[in-house]
């Protein structure tokens, strides 16, 4: 049964603020780290029963705000295989949020119990961590609280990145099976990784130092950690690694900041010919950048990266021989440059799904190979398991077929496909670089972006805009998307398209067309915010 005076003991702890309304959405919980105490108490409980309804098996728990502003918090649920929370369990989560008071917390619980036939003898076990921002201790605390009420069993990761805490759900809920996915520790993770970079490294002139700016977040600390385990193979220079000094987290630096402004953050100086990356405050981001001869900026975002990682994966599957039976498909949203749509589209299957991680994961699993990178930097590839097991125990019939296939297993390793994972990212890219003996220049020119231009508006109501067709499209309010259409029409090569976000009170207005100015449009400049 149900501890019923555990719960409320320890709920009375946490109250809710009566003026919030809190929303599970795209990215959990997210708002003022300050408010979420009541919230961390819940989804402990939470966490919990959802381990039970899966027969014990660990669930994980992420505090972060990720690229938000350091006074912001947040906090998201991982199911077993390391992925996002099954979606209908994100009303639960929200209706357990916004109970008034304990009582009604309760009540709220045990209705759950019922409606989703939870087994509360199963155990439940449950992995969580936090990254460094100052609220995280006492949120964490109140986490506990909830896991203690409910009698869990749980295992502190500390403070480390999103993928991090991905990867630890998958290797604990994998451990022993024939889809072991590695040592379920941090050092197994730092291990796992690295030594598939390194393979995929050997022979190869060894690439030079990447400057990586941490956004002052946790990033900083796991890529210290790599350093050694990395040894002479890779050099990593980091900036922006200060995780101690208050406000500095994602302030005027990290992917956000670079994608957002199409700049370097000042902090940063780069040498003619230098790549870089910057990381976002959880490290579950990446955008590239370099400087030209001449020291100009270019940008080298997560579409980017998919044409640069899709592609040699098509080449090394076709090189093995596998190409008949391992289809490569990309999955982009709406936020994908025009130009990279073009592109890809020419060599492999591509689909666009609305915004949204669970969106882009759920249609990778689809094909062989599932490649997808939100345009902001955060992706990663899936392999079927069909796919693992050709790659594994096909027999290679000639050198080019073996080399080939030795490195589909490296590239598979050095990946971390549970989640989007900045540093794993960053390895899998200097690979293909690698490879293909690339600096920054040959990757920027494999197109060229359309220029784009993304602002946020503030609405009197952001539930009254409806999209469809991976929202491309407005239904209402009537008649919007008719004059968005007119307008895109006065444009070469124009697209421009509307959607209400799903982490912020605001409507997002995306624009491309074949010149600055032209993306530009006649926006009044009065009704433009920094996104
Ligand atoms: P919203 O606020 O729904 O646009 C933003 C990002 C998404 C995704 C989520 C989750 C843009 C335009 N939108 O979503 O890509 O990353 O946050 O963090 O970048
Ligand atoms: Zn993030």
């Amino acid at each position: 049964t149900l501890p019923i005076e555990a719960i409320k003991n320890r709920s009375d702890r946490h109250p809710k603020p009566s003026d919030i309304k809190f929303q599970y959405g795209t990215a959990g919980f997210r708002t003022l780290g300050s408010t979420l105490s009541s919230v961390l108490f819940r989804v402990g409980v939470l966490a919990a029963l959802r381990s039970k309804r899966l027969d014990g098996k660990i669930i994980g728990v992420m505090v972060t705000a990720s690229h938000n502003p350091e006074p912001d918090n947040g906090v998201k649920l991982v199911d077993p295989r390391g992925e996002m929370l099954e979606s209908s369990w994100e009303a639960h989560a929200t209706a357990l949020a916004n109970a008034p008071n304990s009582d009604a917390f309760v009540a709220a619980v045990d209705e759950l119990v019922k409606t989703a036939k939870i087994d509360l003898s199963k155990p439940a076990r449950v992995v969580y961590a936090r990254d460094t921002r100052p609220t995280g201790p006492e949120l964490v605390a109140a986490l506990k609280d909830g896991l203690e009420a409910m009698k869990a069993e749980y295992r502190d990761a500390g403070v480390t990145t999103t993928p991090v805490l991905h990867y630890l759900v998958r290797t604990v809920n994998t451990k022993g099976t024939k889809d072991s996915y590695g040592e379920d520790t941090e050092e197994g993770y730092l291990t796992k990784l690295s030594d598939a970079f390194k393979k995929l490294l050997a022979g190869k002139p060894t690439p030079p130092p990447l400057l990586i700016d941490c956004a002052n977040g946790v990033g900083a600390l796991m890529a210290e950690k790599f350093k050694s385990y990395l040894g002479d193979a890779f050099t990593i220079n980091l900036v922006n690694a200060d995780i101690h000094t208050p406000g500095a987290l994602n302030s005027a630096c990290g992917a956000d900041f670079v994608k957002v402004n199409q700049k370097l953050p000042p902090s940063i100086t780069l040498q003619p010919g230098q790549r870089a990356c910057s990381l976002d405050g959880d490290a579950d981001r990446i955008i590239y950048y370099y400087a030209d001869e001449r020291g100009q900026f270019h940008m080298l975002d997560g579409d980017k990266i998919t044409a640069l990682v899709a592609s040699f994966i098509v080449e090394l599957v076709k090189a093995a021989g596998l190409d008949e039976q391992i289809k490569v498909g990309v999955i982009q949203t709406a936020y994908a440059n025009g130009s990279s749509t073009k592109y890809l589209s020419a060599r492999l299957p591509v689909k666009c799904v609305p915004t949204g991680v669970k969106h882009l994961h759920h249609a990778a699993e689809q094909y062989d190979v599932g490649v997808y990178f939100e345009a902001n930097g955060h992706g990663t590839v899936l392999f079927s398991p069909a796919a693992h097991e050709l790659i594994s125990s096909h027999n290679p019939s000639t050198p080019t077929q073996s080399t080939a296939l030795v490195n589909l297993g490296n590239v598979i390793d050095v990946i971390n496909q549970t989640v989007g994972d900045a540093l794993s990212d960053a390895f899998l890219v200097e690979s293909v670089l690698a490879h293909k003996s690339y600096s920054g220049v040959e990757w920027d020119s494999l197109y060229s972006d359309l220029p784009n231009r993304l602002v946020k508006v503030v609405v009197g109501d952001r539930n009254a805009f409806e999209t469809e067709d991976a929202e491309r499209r407005l239904v209402s309010p009537p008649g919007l998307q008719a004059k968005i259409n007119e307008l895109v029409g006065r444009y070469e090569g124009g697209r421009s398209f509307v959607r209400p976000s799903g982490t912020e009170d605001v409507v997002r207005v995306y624009a491309e067309a074949v010149a600055r100015p032209q993306a530009d449009g006649d926006i009044p400049s009065s009704c433009l915010l920094s996104v």
